[in-house]
């Protein structure tokens, strides 16, 4: 069968159509309109709070604010065309906060998001953050480990480095946000997600350095190559602030210790490093697990730059496969739904297979020729329904640009 991906309409219409609504909600036009997409993580996964390397990619869905400043402290947030679980009966989801009574576990759920960089950013010494008014939209499914949240963040801190002048550089947002995300949200995750929100360009995957926050913008020629990049949403919803992911880093930061390394990047530098060594004695079988997963990991980014460098798409497609893998069998952050779309769609032809992001659940990618990915799609879909599983949600991405400004002066009137 063939496959034909619904269309999305253009950030232009959308902004448009959020200036309308918010308009309309709060009585006077918003002082502008700013969109942060969501990502896909190609390859490079639990290597980010390890100061290791990762290779995501921005996606064409996105989270949009609509941001008015106010004279006041009192903030108002609304979400408006989310996913179900932000405004389950499809109308507005609503959260108002005063930003000097904002503190860890004083917003819950999505508004947890905008409150958490403004409080962080109020934090700031010289920084006085005023009250704001939000409408949001977004694109990015939540849930499904394609940063839905990092997208809203992203896109809140970005409408207010700019309706502030704060002239905040895109590494400095990235740490900011990681601190909304760990210190108010209360998941103890990297700094990946909001680095490619922010950093993301259409037609290239970035490839980051996660100790030093330095990075390249390597080229992504899918097209060149007939190729596509499909997602599996699985259903299984995931979550970062659950015990699973916090488990996993605490390990990494105790085996890192015991290694006498600062972090366990060190152990893995460079491409030509030799395989995991006689320390691993000094590690139970399941931390040497976790850390030959790290270390290994490390590498495959590092050869997948070099297998795309080399237009080797082939390449990089096993390469995605051993990631998951090790995902899988040694760092064990995989699950059955997410083993099932991988050698599902690699039975059915794809060139690579693996889960993205965190795991425990949401997304998996493949690498397919565009022309099979009717029959891959459909594989997946009757795998999953043999196993008398959710139907999956399966749709292809494109490389996309990071975080902007879509609509609105820099001339305000704060009312
Ligand atoms: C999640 C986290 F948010 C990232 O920081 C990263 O650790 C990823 O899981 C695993 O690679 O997306």
């Amino acid at each position: 069968m063939t496959y034909r991906q619904p269309a999305q309409i253009d950030d232009r219409t959308r902004a448009e159509r959020l200036t309308r609504r918010f308009t309309e909600l709060y009585g006077h036009p918003p002082h502008g309109v700013w969109r942060a997409p969501g990502r896909v993580n190609l390859i490079g996964e639990h290597t980010d709070y390890n100061d290791g390397f990762v290779l995501p990619f921005a996606i064409d869905r996105a989270a949009m604010v609509a941001v008015r400043l106010k004279q006041s402290s009192d903030s108002a947030a609304h979400s408006a065309d989310l996913a179900s679980s932000y405004a389950p009966d499809g109308g507005l989801a609503k959260v108002s906060f005063t930003i000097a009574e904002l503190a860890p576990g004083s917003v819950d759920g999505w508004g947890a998001y905008p409150a958490g960089v403004v409080h962080v950013l109020a934090g700031l010494d010289g920084i006085d953050v005023p009250g704001f008014e939000v409408l949001l939209d977004s694109t990015v499914p939540v849930g499904a480990g394609l940063s839905s949240s990092h997208a809203v963040e992203v896109a809140t801190i970005v409408a207010l480095n700019d309706l502030l002048g704060l002239g905040l550089s895109h590494p400095d947002l990235a740490r900011l946000t990681q601190r909304a995300e760990n210190e108010f949200v209360g998941a103890p995750t990297g700094i990946m997600d909001q680095s490619a929100s922010l950093m993301g360009r259409a037609g290239g995957a970035l490839f980051l350095d996660c100790r030093t926050l330095e990075s390249e913008i390597v080229p992504l020629p899918l097209a060149e190559h007939g190729l596509s990049v499909l997602v599996i949403d699985t259903k299984v919803a995931h979550s970062h602030a659950d015990g699973g992911y916090a488990a996993r880093r605490a390990s990494c930061e105790r085996a890192a210790t015991t290694l006498g390394v600062t972090s366990l990047r060190d152990l893995s530098a460079t491409a030509d490093d030799a395989a995991p060594a006689p320390f691993l004695d000094a590690l139970d079988v399941e931390t040497a697990r976790r850390v030959r997963h790290v270390q290994t990991e490390n590498r495959r980014v590092l050869e997948t730059v070099e297998r795309l460098r080399h237009g080797d798409l082939n390449g990089v497609g096993k390469l995605l496969t051993e990631s998951h893998v090790s995902l899988r069998e040694d760092y064990q952050v995989s699950c059955f739904e997410l083993d099932l779309a991988v050698a599902s769609a690699l039975n059915a032809g794809a060139l690579g297979a693996r889960m993205t992001g965190g795991g425990f659940g949401g997304s998996a990618i493949a690498l397919v020729h565009a022309v099979q990915l009717g029959q891959i799609r459909d594989a997946v879909l009757s795998a999953f329904t043999a196993h008398e599983l959710q139907t999956p949600d399966i749709f292809t991405v494109l490389p996309a640009d990071g975080a902007e400004r879509i609509t609105g002066s820099s001339e305000l009137s704060v009312g």
